[in-house]
């Protein structure tokens, strides 16, 4: 009943609504996350546009001299949530974590401003220097040699936590210094379904890293021990720069528009040469300290359409990949490929599958004209919301909802996308 659906949406949207910045879910993530918010405004964006600009703005307040986004924003210490900003000491007046996650900004606030310029666009022009900002923060620090890919400091850096991509290159990073410490987020929900200690040791060793580098931008790009070229990221900065670019156009932002341009001319050549691998036909991601390709097909492999790479031999070996997880996947898009032995369908990003990255492949294929796979991919996401809920994420095998419920972003997705 998609009235229904509807009206839950839009109350789940209030409800995580803690004052002009919306939660992810009540209890598992009592904080402002970066991309969280993003697709949230763009729910938003369906029935209450102003409040869609302000989740924007207020996120924005957390943002860094240095450009930088941060991934949280904690406006009170939640003792909820671990790790939480004692943790973190990133020294912010407004406490925050101490890296970014992927940069949808840009995309939804051209939604929204194309949506409704004249009420839009004061607004739209105030973030505009900021998100110029932000972009020109990742292609400085997390692609310090200018290969036209993005790399993630910290697998939460890339929203995609426990992917099989992070196993290799995660083995570089020392837990002998870890101080014992009680995880928050396997009270809230099935610890089967979460990230595993050795995951969890190791995410704490770099954040522990970056506090000792007082999370200096240039030092970390330089002596993580984690630098890993992601294709989730790479393709999500891709597509935000070329919504950048077309917002510097439309506000005549000359200087700023050159600039923007050489970015995607960079990445569109830089994501082919260092990400895609023949061996496994698809994007892949790159440790970027041993120089290594890995190994296998996870959904943001599928997000180069989305991109706007418009590359022929590469787009038709991903509609084969998509064809062939299609045929295995009773839900589209699983967040790791099922034919892999290290597939687990109910482990986080190891598996399940994830509204939000959805709508970025079901939009890219639409883009695209690629019309049949767009609407398989739409109608999944509208199948798992209406038989389990708007949950964090699910099985792709059987459907079930999984995580935290009454989750924002699916909400929001539900409200934009799969309906
Ligand atoms: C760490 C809020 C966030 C999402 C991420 C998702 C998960 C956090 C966690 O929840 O990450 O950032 O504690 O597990 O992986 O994509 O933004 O919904």
């Amino acid at each position: 009943m998609p009235g229904n659906l509807d009206t839950q949406a839009r109350s789940i949207l209030k409800e995580n609504d803690l004052g002009g910045y919306t939660i992810p879910t009540r209890g598992l993530y009592p904080y402002q996350w970066n991309w969280d918010s993003a697709f949230v405004a763009r729910g938003f964006q369906t029935f209450d546009p102003d409040r869609a600009w302000t989740e924007i703005e207020t996120l924005f307040e957390g943002q860094w001299d240095d450009g930088m986004v941060p991934h949280i924003v904690f406006r009170k210490d939640d003792p909820s949530y671990f790790p939480g900003p004692s943790v973190w000491g990133t020294k912010q007046a407004l406490p925050t974590s101490g890296h970014s996650q992927p940069p949808v900004v840009a995309t939804v606030v051209r939604d929204i401003y194309e949506a409704d310029r004249e009420a839009g666009e004061a607004r739209a022009r105030a973030l505009f220097p900021k998100i110029l900002a932000w972009h020109r923060w990742f292609h400085r620090y997390r692609d310090p040699d200018g290969l036209g890919v993005v790399a993630v400091i910290h697998p939460w850096e890339s929203g995609r936590d426990n992917t099989p991509d992070w196993d290799g290159p995660m083995q570089a990073v020392d837990t002998s210094n870890i101080k014992p410490y009680v995880r928050k987020d396997t009270s809230h929900v099935d610890p089967s379904m979460r990230p595993l200690k050795a995951d969890y040791d190791r995410y704490l060793a770099i954040v522990d890293f970056g506090r000792s580098c007082g999370w200096d931008a240039a030092r970390v790009a330089r002596d993580c021990p984690f630098f890993v070229a992601d294709p989730g990221m790479t393709f999500i900065l891709l597509r935000a720069d070329r919504d950048l670019l077309a917002l510097a156009q439309a506000f005549g932002e000359d200087e700023a528009a050159q600039e923007i341009g050489e970015w995607i001319e960079r990445a569109e050549t830089g994501a082919i040469r260092h990400l895609w691998s023949d061996e496994v036909e698809g994007f892949v991601s790159r440790d970027l300290r041993k120089n290594k390709l890995m190994d296998g097909i996870s959904s943001a492999s599928f997000l180069s359409v989305y991109a706007g790479i418009a590359d022929e031999r590469t787009n038709a070996a991903l509609a084969r990949q998509f064809d062939r997880i299609a045929e295995k996947a009773t839900y589209l898009m699983p967040s790791w490929d099922p034919e892999d032995s290290r597939f687990e369908h109910l482990r986080y990003w190891r598996g399940p599958v994830w509204a939000v990255v959805n709508s970025m492949i079901g939009r890219g294929l639409l883009e695209a004209g690629d019309f049949a796979r767009a609407e398989r991919i739409r109608a999944d996401t509208a199948r798992l919301i209406e038989t389990s809920g708007f949950a964090e994420y699910y099985s792709p095998v059987t459907g079930a909802g999984a995580g935290g419920g009454a989750f924002s972003w699916t909400a929001a997705v539900w409200l934009f996308f799969a309906r």
